[in-house]
């Protein structure tokens, strides 16, 4: 008898072990944004925006972003390669428009934004956004 309960506490250890992933109450926060001039015409049309951990891509909401100098701006989950469920989304604009070292001020709306673990990101009104060095 000693031997089975000894199994069946297994599971049960295990379980603890990734219990920590789910426990995430932590909204999500952006940590840094950068210009990016993916096609080299001297005028930027990307922003870089980093945030504090991983975010569900299927919660971001273009419409809930305001740019700076700009406006309106667009989300694509594979702009400049990105990858799926990390920390980092690429939100586009109309290229042309705006000067490879102009730095915009970025608003976020609380909309539908969320961590990987359903955390929702909170407003976000004029964070900088720096000029980001020119691709070759
Ligand atoms: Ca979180
Ligand atoms: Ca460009
Ligand atoms: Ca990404």
């Amino acid at each position: 008898m000693m031997r089975l309960s000894w199994l069946l506490a297994i599971p049960v250890l295990l379980g603890c072990g990734t219990h920590a992933v789910f426990d995430d109450t932590d909204a999500p926060a952006l940590v840094a944004a950068k210009t990016m001039d993916l096609n080299s015409d001297g005028t930027v049309e990307t922003i870089q925006v980093l945030f504090s951990e991983p975010i569900a891509d299927e919660t971001v909401d273009a419409a809930d972003f305001h740019l700076d100098l700009i406006g309106a701006v667009t989300f694509e989950v594979r702009t400049n390669g990105d990858r799926i469920h990390d920390d980092v989304i690429h939100l586009s604009f109309p290229d042309g428009f705006l000067r490879a070292d102009a730095e915009p001020l970025l608003d976020y709306t609380p909309g539908s934004l969320e961590d990987v673990s359903g955390n929702a990101l909170g407003p976000v009104v004029d964070f900088p956004v720096q000029a980001g060095p020119l691709l070759p």
